[in-house]
């Protein structure tokens, strides 16, 4: 198997930084050849046609390419993955996020899972294979918003999110005022989210090259999940190193 990462740490202090913080940055983590077979495997889902509304080879990246495929169950991703969610994991989705030269980012929000119930994790793994830029295309957190577990959180603007849903909100665990953070992380960066942190995307620059980017999400199993994208041919296909991963419950 061909590694996907280099040596890294994610020890008990790393996982708190996470929880804390409602991300963890690990810069440079994938291998110059992931990084390699990444361009490629995402340059050839940017390539096909999508005048579906449905976007099904980004949203649906892994049944597109078999390198994507096979990285749901990648050693080194699982054992990524069960170091923050615990050993009983469901795969959730792989979304290409490729943003072109003059894309206009993301605004504001959070996502959904067992809002009622923080016992049931929900991870996003971002996969910055070339990097960025905070003001190109760059990933914006706000430290401590996962704790919330709001769902909800929607804003066009930083001003409006900062005037709207942080307006009455500190950091739950630390008391202080929450901020907006612009990130910027070199190529082959891997980020570590808790689903219901809030995050945007600033613009990428006109005449800039595309950002090359997948995400892979897994939770614990326990609730439905809005995002789960995967069809049910897929989910019979028995990818190899997926065993027990694929179902919803
Ligand atoms: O494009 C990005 O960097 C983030 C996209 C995003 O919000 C997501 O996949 O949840
Ligand atoms: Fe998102």
């Amino acid at each position: 198997m061909e590694a996907l990462f280099k040596p890294y740490e994610f020890a008990v202090e790393q996982r708190a930084e996470l929880d804390r913080d409602g991300h963890f940055v690990l810069p440079g983590l994938l291998t110059e050849e992931a990084c390699g077979r990444l361009t490629e495997a995402l340059t050839q889902i940017q390539a096909m046609p999508r005048d579906d509304e449905e976007y099904l080879p980004s949203r649906f990246s892994a049944e597109y390419n078999i390198y994507l495929e096979s990285l749901i169950a990648h050693p080194q991703m699982l054992q990524l993955v069960r170091d923050v969610l615990g050993a009983e994991i469901r795969y959730d989705h792989c979304v290409a996020l490729n943003r072109a030269g003059g894309n206009g980012g993301s605004a504001w929000h959070s996502h959904e899972y067992a809002e009622d119930d923080p016992s049931l994790g929900f991870l996003r793994v971002f996969f910055y294979v070339n990097g960025f830029q905070a003001d190109d295309g760059g990933l914006k957190v706000v430290r401590g918003s996962h704790l919330h577990r709001d769902a909800g959180i929607r804003a066009e603007s930083d001003e409006e999110l900062l005037a709207g849903w942080m307006a009455d909100k500190v950091h739950p665990k630390t008391g202080e005022a929450l901020a907006i953070e612009e990130l910027s992380v070199p190529r082959g960066t891997v980020v570590l989210m808790w689903t219901h942190a809030a995050h945007g995307v600033n613009g990428r620059k006109m005449g800039s090259d595309t950002r090359w980017c997948v995400v892979y999400a897994y939770r614990n199993p326990g609730r439905t999940s809005r995002a789960r994208w995967l069809s049910e041919g897929f989910e019979q296909k028995g990818v190899v190193g997926a065993e027990g991963l694929m179902s919803l419950y």
